[in-house]
């Protein structure tokens, strides 16, 4: 007999208002018990909500976006009979905490659920591993040094404080899948040291008090459970400047402190200059820190799960998710182009790829003045990665011009009141934009096609979804809005504004951002002439679009006013001929003079 079963958010220690950044399932899947249906993030914590059963979901209370805590409802699911799993518990053995979710089921005649585990399988600790991190109080996990002699909110180690791992829960036997120091490094009070991950958290354990780490005591790979030694931290190190630990072979304490914020992140000056055995432990390790903790993926711990068991490095995997996160798409479109990649091609992409450039030198800018460091979010990490594989792959040209949308200027301003007083979006250059280049890529498909990745052939596409880059606060993003060549300029204005909304205020899902075939980067609406945008990879072309001025122009008897829009048109040169973007460009000046042509 089917039951409802109402799953709430277990116990996630000292943490309140932790924000849902992923919603796995929707109303009407099934899902399998132990299923990660929801995702949880805090600054130290991931956390997968899983499935206490398998079952159909009825209802979902939460959306992405809503900020949780333990108990709060989280979605029910109907647990039926014929597909109830085998190991069930009998409902007495059910802790209380799945007999009053159970209880709370919305269900005429709610059973008990017998399983027992409930949402309250989410083991989860984070208020722990957070109780630590803040230095609020003794930090639990030192348990060698009694409250008082482990200074509660110290910035730096004073006396050695030995590290071990906090209260996590249920948890035991963890597995450490990253160590982010090494003995001798300098870190950081809050720094992330090592991150556990068990199939459904994954947990950085950070450092309690700023300090230099000895007697390192876990591997990668080791499990770990509370209480098991991490490391020690002593403080006096800590506090010497970078360049005096460059200068001097046995660093002296510097009352200073701040300059020693700097030497993780600059190691390789300070390898290359350290002139003897007393400085180079502090720096040795520090490029592995600086990389690894650069590195780590964003996903939630079921993908991490997931890539791991097909051998997928998530560090190589773009992630399309909110906030640029990898989801179980990216891996498998991952592993579906891994596996189309002939090896020669594989090692002719290698060759061509930029691997071999020597890298730009490591430069101790402390040792000339004043610094601060500060971490790149993650988007912009992702996206600078994204940037980086193009241009190093991609061939580029740019052909610049320039179109005169005088009459659509006056067009668009008219629009644009009539849309307002009729309670219709505002009309910008970028729709117009949108629907002209639409036409353009009806005319000149190559421009909406991609490469194969062998490079033996051209996929071209037949829709045209164009993608538009929106600067947001985290970074750049890159919405799509779909069949544009389908759509009125004022569907396209709506679409454009909300999208764009979404980008900036980070909630943008994962599909909002596949499946363009060009993009438009539009700087207009904040200033200079043209610019080179790099192209989009896959796609094989991106329209730059620069501030229109008004200019003299020639019209064979006189120079004339007319409003000029910069244009810039990147191509991937391997797929594109220079001519053929000539004409392209040509093509989008004329439409765009005359946007009658549109209709033709
Ligand atoms: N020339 C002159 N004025 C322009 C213009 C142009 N080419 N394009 C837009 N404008 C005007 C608009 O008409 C609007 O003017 P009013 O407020 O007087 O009506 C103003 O500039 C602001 O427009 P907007 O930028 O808000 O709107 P948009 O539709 O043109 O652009 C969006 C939307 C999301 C593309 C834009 O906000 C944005 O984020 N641009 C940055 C994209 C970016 O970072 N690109 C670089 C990527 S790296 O290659």
């Amino acid at each position: 007999m089917a039951t409802e079963l109402k799953v709430t958010v277990p116990d996630i220690g000292d943490y309140q208002d932790v924000p849902v950044i992923e919603l796995l399932v929707a109303v009407g899947d099934t899902v399998d018990k132990d299923q990660a249906i929801a995702t949880l993030e805090s600054d130290k914590a991931t956390l997968d909500v899983p499935a206490p059963e398998a079952g159909v979901v009825k209802s979902i209370a939460i959306k992405v976006g809503d900020k949780v805590s333990m108990g709060d409802a989280v979605m029910v699911i109907e647990v039926g009979a014929a597909d109830a799993p085998a190991e069930k518990a009998p409902a007495e053995e059910a802790p209380a905490g799945e007999a009053e979710a159970s209880e709370k089921a919305d269900s005429p005649s709610p059973q008990p659920s017998p399983e027992g585990r409930g949402s309250s399988s989410l083991p989860l600790p984070p208020g722990e591993v957070d109780a630590t991190a803040s230095g609020e109080g003794a930090p639990p996990a030192d348990e060698t040094l009694p409250a008082e002699e482990a200074p509660p909110a110290a910035e730096t180690a004073a006396e050695p404080i030995a590290v071990t791992i906090p209260d996590i829960g249920d948890y035991s036997d963890v597995p450490v899948i990253e160590v982010l120091v090494a003995d001798g490094d300098t870190v950081e009070k809050d720094q992330t040291l090592v991150v556990l991950e068990s199939d459904k958290a994954t947990l950085d354990v950070p450092a309690p008090a700023a300090g230099v780490v000895s007697g390192l005591a876990i591997k990668v790979g080791d499990k770990v459970a509370m209480g098991t030694a991490v490391c020690v931290l002593s403080g006096a190190a800590s506090r010497a400047s970078a360049p005096e630990k460059t200068k001097s072979p046995s660093p002296q304490p510097s009352p200073g402190g701040r300059g020693s914020k700097s030497l993780p992140l600059q190691p390789g000056a300070v390898d290359a200059t350290a002139s003897g055995e007393g400085a180079r432990p502090a720096s040795a390790a520090a490029p592995e820190t600086a990389t690894a903790s650069d590195t780590i993926p964003y996903a939630s711990p079921s993908i991490r799960k997931f890539a791991r068991e097909l051998g997928v490095d998530l560090a190589k995997v773009g992630g399309s998710g909110p906030k640029g996160r990898i989801t179980q798409d990216d891996v498998q479109g991952y592993v579906k182009l891994a596996l189309a990649k002939p090896p020669a091609a594989a090692s002719a992409a290698a060759a061509t790829s930029g691997s071999g450039i020597p890298p730009i030198p490591a430069v101790d800018f402390a040792q000339f003045g004043e610094i601060e460091v500060k971490p790149l979010a993650r988007i912009r990490k992702l996206s600078a990665a994204h940037l980086h594989r193009a241009w190093l792959n991609i061939p580029h040209v740019t052909q610049t011009d320039e179109a005169d949308i005088t009459e659509l200027e006056a067009f668009r301003k008219e629009a644009s009141e009539e849309s307002a007083k009729a309670g219709g979006p505002k009309l910008t250059l970028l729709p117009f934009v949108m629907k002209a280049m639409a036409k353009v890529l009806e005319a000149y498909p190559e421009f909406r096609a991609s490469l194969s990745p062998d490079g033996e052939s051209l996929i071209h596409k037949r829709y045209t979804h164009i993608g538009f880059a929106a600067d947001t606060p985290n970074g750049l993003m890159v919405p799509v809005v779909r069949d544009v060549d389908r759509k009125s300029i004022t569907q396209l204005a709506v679409e454009t504004g909300e999208l764009a909304a979404k980008a900036r205020d980070g909630k943008l899902k994962g599909g909002d951002m596949k499946g363009g075939v060009f993009s438009i980067s539009s700087l207009g609406g904040i200033g200079g002439s043209h610019f080179t945008p790099i192209v989009n990879a896959p796609e094989v072309g991106i329209l730059g679009v620069s501030k229109a001025v008004i200019k003299p122009v020639w019209d064979g008897a006189a120079f004339q006013p007319r409003l000029m829009v910069p244009l810039s048109l990147s191509y991937d040169h391997r797929v594109i001929d220079g001519a053929y973007a000539a004409r392209t460009m040509v093509l989008l000046v004329k439409l765009l003079g005359d946007m009658r042509r549109l209709v033709l």
